[in-house]
């Protein structure tokens, strides 16, 4: 069985990690078997950052890459009966979620913020003993904070971080409208990121303006309570 390597729950979330919980979501949408083994130490992933999957002694890091692993050994059952055009407009959304609004409503307020660093020191490394805890976390906080420079998200203020990210939140949920899933009345891997990232941001402990325009939206809550009724079990 592939087994796949990921942060584990917290937060009140099912997975901490937003690539992690994609991942987890397609396959469950792709009906593709799967253990989860909590292993959140990016150095032991083959790219660094986690997810990544064993698959009979492959290893493979990167959602994508991993999707796309599993798509050309068990094909592509999400795609089917959805036109090029649809595809194009899932892809558009995917990126968009994970290459910025991912950096507006998740890096920068965890991360870049110092508002939540306690709560996310004493998650992520409560092994380590209390007096070295927060000297440690703030390093690696520092390098996060140097990605989002180097991404350029951390060169805004505050007010235009939030409101790139909210303009992104308004896309998605005026896309899905009334529909039941992004491109339609059927699921496709687009939800699996949309999911993911929707429901990372409404985590009811890092209260952002994206956070509370999602818990506001009755289009995006019930959307995710649809997805949480496919995606949720005890992987
Ligand atoms: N493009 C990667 C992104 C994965 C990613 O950014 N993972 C983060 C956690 S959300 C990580 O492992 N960060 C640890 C690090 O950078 O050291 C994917 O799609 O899997």
């Amino acid at each position: 069985m592939i087994k796949l390597y990921k942060f584990g729950a917290a937060f009140g979330l099912p997975e901490t990690g937003p690539f992690v919980l994609k991942t987890m979501a397609y396959m469950r949408l792709a009906g593709i078997p799967f253990e989860g083994i909590v292993q959140g130490d990016p150095c032991k992933a083959p790219k660094q950052k986690i997810p990544y999957i064993d698959d009979d002694g492959q290893e493979i890091g990167d959602s994508t890459f991993i999707i796309k692993h599993l798509k050309s050994k068990f094909g592509d059952p999400l795609a089917e009966g959805l036109s090029a055009e649809k595809l194009a407009t899932g892809h558009a959304i995917k990126v968009m979620l994970e290459e910025r609004t991912y950096w507006a409503g998740m890096i920068y307020p965890r991360w870049v913020k110092t508002d939540h660093h306690p709560l996310i020191a004493d998650t992520f490394f409560g092994e380590i003993p209390k007096f070295l805890r927060m000297t440690i976390f703030r390093s690696i906080a520092k390098g996060v904070k140097k990605s989002a420079m180097g991404h350029g998200i951390g060169r805004h203020t505050d007010a235009e971080i939030f409101t790139l990210g909210l303009d992104d939140i308004k896309t998605v949920e005026a896309l899905l409208g009334k529909k039941k899933f992004m491109l339609g009345a059927k699921v496709a891997e687009v939800d699996a990121t949309v999911y993911a990232f929707l429901k990372g941001m409404s985590a009811e402990v890092f209260p952002t303006p994206i956070q509370s325009h999602i818990r506001q939206s009755k289009t995006l809550m019930a959307y995710l309570t649809r997805l949480d009724e496919i995606v949720l079990d005890d992987a």
